[in-house]
């Protein structure tokens, strides 16, 4: 299960955001909580493709994609040495594939703010300094055991070539994403976990009819050019906004002239950045939307369904989507215009895609 964890300074929105993102109700309050056991919650990703499919199939069941949002303790400045909650929260984002990095633009000054002003780049680079010193102490331990070894493996040898110029590099304040990695040297480094290599989307928390643009664009100006992307989002008004029916929330947005929640913009983003596709399966009995990553084969969906599929594969029977609906919205209609492919084990899975998967076991 695909796994977004929320960090940011203290009082930024971090549960804010994460009841946006989930409608789970968790506890949000204008002082620090000291609590560090994580909320956590699984969220259906929209997807009005598969919204479509059951409208069509009209399935007993119908199983959505989903990520899983973690909603972590606040990380203060010098976390990484220990203060506040420090490595507790560091090793609950660690656990994560990709970081939701909020930042405060809303001024409220019901709220205190732990640097006392409000100022988006600043508190931005001190958590990705965070980031940044939690790596640089996951290398030194791991240098620190080899180096008291007797004798390193060639293996060794050459991990503690790669680790020094990390080390180099993160002393310099840099993030891990900027260092230039080759698959072949990402691969051994995946068991440390590092957070600066984890993927990260931005979050900009404000007030709505706030004039952003001083506060928000020297970060967002900053980000782009580290080709990060953010979104912005009104993190109080939206909570309240997702305790409503959909028929309330409407007229609601309409009384706001809100054109587009931010809600379904950012778990579509999350979902993008973890390097996620959304493949289909449809029938009677169910419709359901399964996640693979960008890249994965016939062999992997099946396997992701059932090991029973991936063990016996022969073809996977597919369409994609669009050529469905376009067909007529039937698999006879399809097979009749030759949109319905047999695929074999290495064919690359489409975000879409329809599949059936043939097997013998
Ligand atoms: N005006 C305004 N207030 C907000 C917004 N987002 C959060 N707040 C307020 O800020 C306070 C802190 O919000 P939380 O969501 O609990 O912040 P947090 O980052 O989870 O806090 P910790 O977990 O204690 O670090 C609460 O009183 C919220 O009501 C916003 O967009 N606008
Ligand atoms: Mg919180």
């Amino acid at each position: 299960m695909p796994r977004c964890g929320i960090v940011g300074l203290p009082l930024c929105g971090k549960s804010t955001v994460f009841n946006v993102i989930t409608r789970a109700g968790a506890e949000v309050k204008p002082y620090a909580s000291g609590k560090t056991e994580p909320n956590r919650a699984l969220v259906s990703v929209p997807d009005a493709r598969f919204d479509r499919l059951v409208e069509i199939f009209e399935p007993r069941k119908a199983t959505p994609a989903t990520v899983e949002f973690v909603d972590l303790a606040g990380l203060s400045r010098d976390a990484s040495k220990g203060a506040g909650l420090g490595n507790s929260f560091l090793s609950f984002a660690s656990e994560s594939d990709a970081l939701l990095h909020v930042v405060r633009v809303f001024a409220n000054p019901d709220v205190p703010h732990p640097e006392d002003t409000v100022d988006p780049l600043r508190d931005w680079r001190i958590v990705e300094m965070e980031l940044i010193y939690r790596d640089l102490s996951v290398i030194e331990n791991r240098l620190y055991r080899l180096s008291s070894k007797k004798k390193n493996t060639p293996e060794e040898s050459a991990e503690v070539e790669l680790l020094r110029k990390l080390q180099d590099h993160l002393i310099e304040e840099s993030p891990l994403r900027e260092y230039p990695l080759t698959d072949e040297q990402k691969k051994p480094l995946a068991g440390f976990a590092f957070l600066t290599l984890k993927p990260e989307l931005v979050v900009l928390n404000l007030d709505e009819g706030q004039d952003v643009a001083p506060q928000a664009e020297p970060l967002e100006a900053e980000l782009r050019e580290k080709g990060l992307s953010s979104v912005r989002l009104f993190g109080s008004l939206e909570m309240d906004l997702a305790q409503l029916d959909i028929r309330e929330q409407a007229e609601f947005m309409k009384d706001l002239a809100i054109e587009e929640l931010g809600r379904d913009r950012l778990i579509h983003e999350a979902y993008r950045l973890l390097g996620l596709i959304s493949f289909f399966t449809s029938g009677k009995d169910e419709v359901r939307a399964w996640t693979l990553r960008r890249g994965d084969s016939a062999t992997n969906a099946a396997g992701v369904i059932h090991s029973d599929l991936a063990r016996g594969f022969i073809r996977a029977q597919v369409v994609t989507y669009e050529d469905f609906i376009n067909a007529g919205a039937t698999l006879a209609a399809c097979r009749d215009k030759g949109v319905l492919r047999l695929e074999g084990k290495d064919y690359l899975i489409k975000d879409g895609d329809m599949i059936e998967i043939r097997f013998n076991v």
